[in-house]
């Protein structure tokens, strides 16, 4: 049956972070992005949330990127297809290269309503099967090694089941290693962001005395071949993030032995139609998935949750509680998260409510479009 798109309101926003986000490609801090209501004119709304940054450091794509793509091609798209299932809209949207963020965005909307049609969670209609899911914490560049121990010592009280720390050329192995020896037993991985090149090999073989579960995205963002030469060389298990578009690109990965570890970004690889099909070629080829993140408000992280209860999504992931980020968040209850475990909603839909009163404090301006 055809999911009517009778109404579309899209939202900028612009959330400060309660601390500065820093990472080897810049720093983060006011966060700008779209929420995106569907409506279906029967007393039924879906959610979507951009995660574009406002600069084009981690892919291309930008808040301006995405509000241009939403507005010129991609509901104009829909307008004139008829969608009887998600799965539906990527396929709508493939005579549009990439911006695979702006794609996301909206599918996700689509995908809620749908999801609150059928009177279901995300998580069922998705597939999934968790009650709960196992969280870690992505922790930037911080100033000082005292801070950074402090942060760590946080995130370990509230139960975090694993520690990411983002590292740079000159703030890496030296770091770690301090950090290592304050915690010994702790789940410790790195991200560098695309930071180093071939050339660095060497000192990337450091890595493997501080028993990492693994590193992100050691080298250039567009790069499979070379990661494959560096995990030839190398124990510490290459997770690929900024490398992965599609499940052609995982293939590809897969195949040349490029990582052993994919790091699923529901934006980076343009919605949870293909975000599924990743996590089902990992599955049948045994390479082991987690969900990143980008920082999300709340109706992202309710979307990234969702697609954690997955069955091949078997480590924990960079969706940390809602208070790790902001004062307020704009989903009512916001995301908790206890002994590193988030309790999966099984309200239909993204299984929370919108908080209305933050959502408009957060709103810079609004468009409605009739479809
Ligand atoms: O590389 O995973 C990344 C944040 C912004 C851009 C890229 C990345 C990140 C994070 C933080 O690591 C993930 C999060 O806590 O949302
Ligand atoms: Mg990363």
């Amino acid at each position: 049956m055809t999911i009517p798109l009778k109404k579309i309101v899209l939202r900028k926003l612009n959330m400060r972070l309660k601390d500065p986000f820093v990472t080897s490609f810049g720093t983060t801090q006011d966060k700008e992005f779209f929420v995106i209501e569907v409506y279906d004119g029967e007393g039924n709304c879906g959610y979507g949330e951009s995660v574009a940054f406002a600069q084009p450091w981690y892919t291309e794509e930008t808040v301006k990127t995405t509000q241009h793509m939403l507005e010129d091609f991609l509901i104009p798209i829909l307008r004139g297809s008829s969608v009887n299932h998600p799965d539906d809209v990527s396929k709508a949207f493939q005579s549009i290269r990439r911006n695979n963020m702006a794609k996301a965005a909206i599918e996700g909307a689509i995908w809620d309503l749908y999801a609150k049609r059928e009177n279901t969670s995300l998580s069922k209609a998705l597939g999934g099967e968790k009650q709960e899911i196992e969280v870690g914490i992505s922790i930037g560049i911080q100033p000082t090694m005292k801070e950074l121990i402090e942060r760590i010592e946080d995130a370990l009280q509230i139960g975090y089941k694993r520690i990411k720390l983002k590292i740079k050329p000159g703030a890496d192995i030296e770091v770690l290693r301090e950090v290592r020896s304050y915690f010994p037993n702790t789940a410790i991985m790195a991200d560098a962001n695309s930071a180093y090149s071939l050339e660095d090999i060497n000192h990337l073989k450091k890595l493997d005395d501080l028993n990492l579960m693994m590193i992100e995205q050691p080298l250039a963002h567009d790069d499979i071949i070379e990661h494959a030469k560096l995990q030839k060389e190398i124990n510490t298990p290459i997770c690929l993030d900024e490398s992965i578009h599609s499940v052609e690109d995982v293939r590809r990965a897969y195949e040349l032995g490029s990582c052993k570890i994919i790091n699923i970004k529901i934006g980076r690889v343009g919605g949870l139609t293909e975000a599924k099909r990743i996590h089902d070629f990992c599955q049948e080829h045994q390479m082991e998935v987690w969900c990143g993140g980008m920082l999300e408000a709340g109706i992202g992280r309710a979307h990234n949750i969702a697609l954690t209860t997955l069955p091949q999504f078997v480590l924990p992931g960079d969706t940390a509680g809602s208070g790790n980020y902001w004062e307020k968040d704009i989903i009512t209850p916001e995301v908790i998260v206890k002994k590193g475990m988030i309790e999966v909603p099984n309200k239909p839909g993204i299984g929370y409510e919108i908080n209305e009163k933050v959502l408009n404090e957060f709103t810079e301006w609004k468009k409605e479009i009739t479809m």
